[in-house]
């Protein structure tokens, strides 16, 4: 018995020196050569354990103790080796073959691809710029006075409640709740006349085919002497005329925001059934694309213009409405599941 724990603690120190050799250079022919002598069915391990049926009873399960250890050191060894080889053989062949980076690829080159709101951004701001405006940037984490207040949505206004916010754990910060924070941001900076747009990401908590709780939108504010409404409706009607064609109609409907007077929402008519009425349009033929109006005198007020002397109208469109409807895409929601055989089939519209 005491030769078999022996001759396994000898059996050991061959196998590390074997092993260690092979640790010098770990190619897979050479440890399946080690592990078919060791661990083989004719291997040196099996003859231990063809031994061990030799041992009186009472000492056998020290003695084969012993081999389980050994046959276990051996495992892990031949494992660690055969992970060793991986990046050995890499080193070799690249050795041997020297890589030519002036050369082809080999295979079909795969491109990237814009998403679909990018690509409507791109196209807006093209629009946009093309009628002299100017891009502007605000914040997306903003404080209550910008997104509310100043725009004429006192603390406990309903309006608060239609667009329900994420706040932050101090509650004077929200994730802005629409693109309309811009305008107070520009016109504290700025001076009349302003002309600008600003996209961006805002958040509200919604989630349907139509809303997503974080989308974007463009906001356009223009202020000057002897600005009216049939400006506001001008611009509009031109910038949707470059994005969707000239045969698509809009039509603006009365509605209400605080910052504004007279306001009014902006539909177009649905790209899907071309206004024969569809799911994604409620089967009204339209869909709501934006608010837009007159800027309220309370709102010029909170940033020291002088409401006698100016006027000024500003809009907000979703962006990713807009890029709905000129895909034909069904859901929002599928914009942002991140699936690359999804995202990666927009063209450059138009
Ligand atoms: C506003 O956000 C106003 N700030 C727009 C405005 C600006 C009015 C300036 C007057 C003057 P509204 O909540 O309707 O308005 O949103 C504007 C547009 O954003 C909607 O018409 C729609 O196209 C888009 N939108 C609103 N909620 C979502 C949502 N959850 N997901 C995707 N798009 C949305």
């Amino acid at each position: 018995m005491a030769s078999l724990i022996d001759n396994a603690r000898k059996l050991q120190e061959e196998f590390t020196a074997e092993a260690g050799k092979v640790r010098e250079t770990p190619r897979s022919s050479l440890i399946e050569e080690l592990r078919v002598s060791w661990l083989g069915r004719k291997g040196a391990l099996n003859k231990l354990y063809e031994d061990l049926k030799s041992v009186d009873k009472a000492e056998r399960p020290e003695a084969g103790k012993a081999i389980n250890q050994l046959r276990q050191s051996i495992e892990k060894e031949v494992n660690e080796l055969k992970e060793l080889a991986v990046g050995f053989e890499i080193k070799e062949k690249l050795s041997r073959t020297p890589v030519d980076i002036s050369l082809p690829l080999k295979g079909e080159l795969s491109q990237g691809s814009l998403h679909p709101v990018t690509l409507m951004r791109s196209l807006l701001l093209k629009a946009f710029r093309r009628l002299g405006f100017t891009v502007y940037d605000g914040p997306e984490v903003d404080q209550d006075f910008y997104n509310f207040s100043a725009l004429n949505i006192p603390e406990h206004h309903p309006a608060r409640d239609m667009q329900d916010t994420f706040f932050l754990k101090d509650k004077n910060f929200l994730l802005r709740t629409h693109t309309s924070n811009i305008q107070i941001h520009a016109m504290l900076q700025e001076k009349p006349p302003v002309r600008l747009v600003a996209p961006g990401r805002v958040y509200r908590v919604d989630n349907d085919a139509t809303h997503t709780p974080m989308f974007h939108q463009i906001e356009c504010v223009v202020v000057d002497r002897g600005i009216s409404f049939s400006h506001l409706k001008g611009i509009i009607d031109s910038f949707l005329k470059s994005v969707f064609g000239n045969d698509l109609q809009t039509r603006f409907r009365p509605s209400f925001f605080p910052f504004v007077e007279p306001g009014a929402e902006v539909d177009l008519q649905c790209t899907i059934c071309r206004g024969k009425g569809c799911r994604v349009c409620s089967h009204t033929g339209w869909l709501e694309i934006g608010g837009s109006g007159m800027i309220h005198p309370n709102v010029f007020e909170s940033v020291q213009y002088d409401s006698e002397d100016y006027t000024g109208f500003a809009f907000g469109f979703g962006i990713d409405r807009m890029a709905m409807l000129a895909y034909g895409l069904p859901d929002l929601r599928q914009m942002f599941t991140g699936d690359y055989r999804y995202l990666s089939q927009f063209p450059i519209y138009r």
